[in-house]
């Protein structure tokens, strides 16, 4: 007999087939018309050998090993019972904030974990640890880190980044330009964070194409968007924007009106672009030789932006390399320049091809989500400075104005994230991380990061306990319902954390004497409750548990960012100092930061094909969202299993340059730099340019000698190469997206892969 249980991941909403206590397969949610393939990944990976089957404990910590010991990663685990685990735990709790203060305990645990909203491991452990006396947390994200630390500068708030941003309905009525930096690759339009139930990424843009708008994707990918693709070098959008605007200004464009209402600063840009500071022009001929976009096309398209009414985008991927800031900000002046915002269509926004549910419209109510308690360490870093934190305690850095120490770190708890998939250099992490004395991971599955801890708890996935799915982009809220007992001995992070705050004497504080059936009641009900105070009326609690999810009505009218800005912008300011666009930033010149100064600059990069690092490492590396899995998730699953070469994750690289490296489509290629290396299975593709390589992010993390920092990656984890710097002093975001290669043939016998399979597990 099959039992039929609604349910959500982040990769969309489905009813599981249960068969014997089994998840059997899947059936996407009947409402969704573009259901995400990755939805046929869950059954595997739900029951995928690499679950963990119970606690462990590394053998050398177990023994009393703590920092300076055998780095992490090469040793067995030894079996442990629930109980001494919880005290294990609890007891490093305590030991480490008695003796060192809360701020030494490292709790940011930054990670997508897993869709329900209550059952969130990174929420769940922030709330433990608050209670318990506090904890170092991560500030921002790594999805744009960087663009929402500048916007408030700029803009005055996040929502052209967070949304909503303009609607699609919107940009097809009245838009007839859409130039995309960064361009849409539909893959990445399966995901939302907290689960969704519609998905239109490609709809709406073939809609939007369809009605009549010009897509361009500037990118150096081809990706999925209908229109035009003009291939731009990595990392030089900044550039080939400044160059538009020269175009702009020579020939009296400007929106000289709308600069003088609405923005502050043009003339620092204007003088700029005329050379006047530096005695470079920035003209489409300097342009041409840094972005590879020859100097016609670029005086083109700026004479389209003005003869058409023109939409900017960008993707959240433009900000995610050196000096990340940069396009971003150019971006919005761009968009002044052209006079358009605050119209309906017009203007500028990110993240259209980013993300499911970017352009779509919902009524701005709040999201089902889990309070966070107040953390008494008042502590925290810029999310990417993590490594730099545990070699430098109590080193001084900067960031968005302030001057900042890091803490002095000794244990790190982590659940529902995997540094082994987000961070960037890797070996050097690897490094760092023999500094902590504890290392505490929740995980359902044996990821790299599970692997370099010290105490493993094996955590249910979503399939296993009760909960709520619930995204800020998408209109069903959903109910995701138990289908499988626990497996093994697999507990619920939430129970994890209620025991150990018991042992500590703060399970009431924690649990605030609620199960968790009676949680989620709570929190639906206070979005229903937010929802019905906006006049929007959605189903009860049960109605909504029983039909299985609960729709938002639409909005009536669409979102129209910056209108009001635009109709009136002394009586409606925006949240800047000026109340206006700051094309120049007073408080960013004055924080005196020579990578990000007063006004969008073009800086190269250490590493992009123009630097001198080229010579030696000829290729840019661009480590995209893979299509085939959310990060790491579902790497074990059928779709990611499925795609991979020779059994690694695949590198994409134009035919001439695999010609001149005697390479061919299906080998096995080694892929360098000085940071390290990793494996790949090789495809041709000329759906990228020249000089550029692609390899998605997301392969787990394969040492060949585990333990051994600097060693191979047989898989293909792309963060074996990237840079680990902040974008700036200003964003400290992560900078993954500017980084040189090489590829060359792997020689020798080609070994296995074993990241899927559980590590050596040691006698009890
Ligand atoms: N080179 C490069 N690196 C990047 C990026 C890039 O573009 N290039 N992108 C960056 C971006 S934007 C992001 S958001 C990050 C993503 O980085 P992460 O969010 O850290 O990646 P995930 O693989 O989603 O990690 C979530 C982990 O939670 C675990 N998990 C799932 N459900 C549960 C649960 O119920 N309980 C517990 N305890 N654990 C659970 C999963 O098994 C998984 O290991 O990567 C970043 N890294
Ligand atoms: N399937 C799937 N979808 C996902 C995710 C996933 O893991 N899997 N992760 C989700 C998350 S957490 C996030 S934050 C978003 C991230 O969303 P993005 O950051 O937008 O995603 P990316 O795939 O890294 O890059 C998008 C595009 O930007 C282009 N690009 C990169 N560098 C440059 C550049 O210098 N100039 C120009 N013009 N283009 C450039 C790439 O070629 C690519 O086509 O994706 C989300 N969607
Ligand atoms: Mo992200």
């Amino acid at each position: 007999m099959t039992e039929m249980k609604p349910h959500a991941a982040h990769w969309g909403a489905f009813t599981a087939l249960v068969e014997e206590g089994r998840l059997a397969g899947v059936r996407p949610f009947a409402r969704d018309s573009e259901p995400p393939p990755l939805l046929q990944s869950i059954a595997g990976a739900v029951h995928a050998p690499s679950r963990i089957d119970r606690p462990y404990v590394r053998r050398g910590w177990l023994a009393g090993d703590r920092a300076g010991g055998t780095p992490r990663g090469g040793e067995p685990f030894v079996p442990v019972p629930w109980d001494r685990a919880i005290g294990l735990v609890a007891g490093e709790i305590a030991r480490v904030r008695g003796v060192r203060g809360p701020a030494s305990i490292f709790g940011g645990s930054y990670g997508w974990s897993s869709a329900g909203r209550f059952h969130h491991a990174r929420q769940q452990l922030h709330r433990m640890l608050a209670a318990a006396g506090g904890y170092t947390g991560q500030l921002t994200n790594y999805s744009y880190a960087t663009g929402m630390t500048l916007m408030p500068h700029i803009v005055g708030s996040n929502e052209c980044i967070f949304g909503p941003v303009a609607e699609w309905a919107d940009i097809a009525r009245h838009a007839k330009l859409m130039i995309c930096f960064g361009g849409m690759r539909y893959g990445n339009g399966q995901i939302h964070s907290g689960g969704g139930g519609e998905h239109a990424m490609r709809s709406t843009a073939e809609h939007a194409a369809a009605a009549g708008v010009r897509l361009v994707s500037i990118s150096p990918l081809k990706g999925d968007l209908p229109g035009e693709w003009l291939p731009i070098r990595p990392c030089t959008d900044t550039a080939l924007m400044l160059a538009l605007a020269h175009v702009l200004l020579e020939e009296n464009h400007a929106d000289q009106d709308f600069l003088a209402r609405h923005t502050v600063g043009f003339e620092h840009l204007a003088a700029y672009v005329r050379g006047a500071p530096d005695g470079v022009v920035k003209s489409p001929a300097w342009a041409a030789p840094i972005t590879g976009v020859p100097a016609e096309t670029i005086t083109a398209l700026a004479r389209e932006c003005v003869r058409l009414p023109t939409m900017l985008t960008a993707t959240w991927a433009l900000q995610r390399a050196q000096y990340g800031e940069q396009p971003f900000w150019m971006l919005v002046a761009l968009a002044a320049m052209l006079g358009g915002i605050g119209k309906p269509g017009q203007g500028f926004g990110f993240g259209y091809g980013s993300i499911a549910g970017m352009g779509t419209p919902r009524s701005s109510i709040p999201s089902v989500a889990l309070p966070p308690l107040r953390n008494p360490a008042a502590s925290f870093i810029p999310v990417a400075r993590l490594t730099e934190m545990l070699e430098n305690p109590g080193g001084e850095y900067h960031y968005n104005g302030r001057a900042l120490c890091y803490p002095d770190t000794r244990l790190i708890y982590w659940a529902g994230g995997n540094p082994f998939h987000h961070h960037q250099d890797l070996n050097r992490l690897l490094r760092a991380w023999a500094r902590a004395e504890t290392i505490v991971v929740h995980e359902p599955w044996w990821t790299a990061l599970a692997r370099h801890a010290d105490i493993v708890l094996p955590a249910t996935t979503t399939l296993e306990r009760d909960d709520i799915g619930s995204s800020g982009r998408d209109r069903f809220i959903l109910a995701m319902h138990q289908a499988i007992p626990p497996q093994r001995q697999a507990r619920n992070d939430f129970n994890i954390f209620a025991d150990i705050a018991d042992a500590l004497g703060v399970g009431d504080r924690f649990t605030e004497q609620r199960d968790p059936a009676t949680w989620l009641r709570v929190l639906y009900d206070r979005t229903r409750s937010a929802a019905a105070h906006a006049g929007i009326e959605i189903a009860d609690f049960d109605r909504f548990w029983a039909e299985g999810f609960a729709e938002i009505p639409a909005p009536a009218e669409p979102a129209v960012p910056f209108a009001a800005f635009r109709h009136d912008p002394t009586e409606n300011p925006l949240n800047t100092p000026s109340g206006r666009i700051e094309i120049f930033s007073e408080t960013i010149a004055g924080f005196g930061y020579e990578d990000c100064p007063g006004h969008p600059v073009w800086k190269e990069p250490h590493e992009y094909l123009g630097a001198p690092l080229a010579q030696r490492f000829p290729l840019h590396l661009l480590s995209v969202q893979p299509a085939t899995r959310l990060h790491g998730q579902m790497d074990q699953g059928a779709v990611s299993q499925g795609a991979k070469v020779a059994g690694r994750e695949p590198l994409s690289m134009h035919p001439k340059d695999a010609a001149r490296r005697n390479l061919t489509e299906g080998m096995v290629v080694r892929v360098f730099n000085d940071r390290g290396a990793c494996l790949a299975g090789l495809v041709l593709s000329e759906d990228l340019g020249q000089g550029i390589v692609m390899l998605p992010t997301g392969a787990w993390f394969d040492p060949l000698e585990p333990g051994k920092p600097g060693s191979l990656c047989v898989h293909g984890n792309p963060n074996v190469l990237t840079e680990d710097i902040g974008t700036s002093r200003l964003g400290q975001g992560p900078s993954a997206h500017s980084c040189l290669v090489e590829v060359e043939r792997f020689e020798g016998p080609i070994p296995p892969v074993t990241a899927h399979i559980p590590p050596p597990i040691a006698e009890a």
